[in-house]
């Protein structure tokens, strides 16, 4: 069975300026529905990739496929972490980033550092490792799942994800979002799993 673009949960233009409609309409209907054409191309032409789901290939494949399926799974989990209502951890995560952070606020000065500081494309990242919040980032495709991590959240930073809305100005971006557009219950969801299943089903 062929891959879909998920629908966004939200409508195009429901974060107002933090992320534009014409932000939605490239990196959403264009990027990632690039991603979701280009793996279906590849698997249908070769037989023994046929029937696998998203993760099975993420976890057994390398180069043009690998690109295709990570990028699927990371636009289809990042766009879950992204809520156009402000939110804050609440209960278990906010313990959990006040023991080992000091308050929300430190968390996301190191998410945004870990953003600014990736070279090149890629994605920023907050993983759960045993009972500790890691973070962390990933160049170009690279994909949580693929090196059985558990993410949390993921922040993308590709040029593509802000230039529309940021030009060159990737600690804005990285601010702006991660301070104002973060889905903190879907986050929340991810340490015992569940949002990140549900991710996979994009
Ligand atoms: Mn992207």
């Amino acid at each position: 069975m062929a891959f879909e673009l998920p629908p966004l949960p939200y409508e195009k233009t429901a974060f107002g300026d933090l992320m534009s409609e014409e932000t939605f309409d490239y990196h959403h209907g264009k990027h990632h529905n690039a991603y979701v054409v280009k793996a279906n191309e590849l698997v249908a032409a070769d037989e023994s990739l046929q029937g696998k789901s998203l993760v099975e290939l993420i976890k057994s494949s390398s180069g043009g496929l690998f690109n295709q399926v990570g990028q699927i799974w990371n636009h289809s989990f990042f766009w879950k972490c992204l809520s156009p209502e402000k939110k804050a951890p609440s209960g278990k995560l906010a313990e959990m980033i006040d023991a080992q952070f000091g308050s929300t606020d430190a968390l996301i000065d190191k998410l945004k550092a870990e953003a600014v500081g990736h070279f090149g494309s890629g994605w920023a990242a907050l993983n759960l490792d045993g009972d500790q919040l890691v973070v962390t980032s990933y160049h170009d495709a690279d994909c949580p799942i693929a090196h059985g991590h558990t993410p949390l959240l993921i922040l993308d930073v590709w040029e593509h994800a802000y230039y529309v809305d940021y030009r060159n100005a990737r600690p804005d971006y990285a601010n702006t979002i991660l301070r104002n557009a973060i889905d903190w219950d879907f986050v929340a969801e991810n340490l015992d799993g569940n949002g990140a299943s549900r991710a996979d089903q994009g």
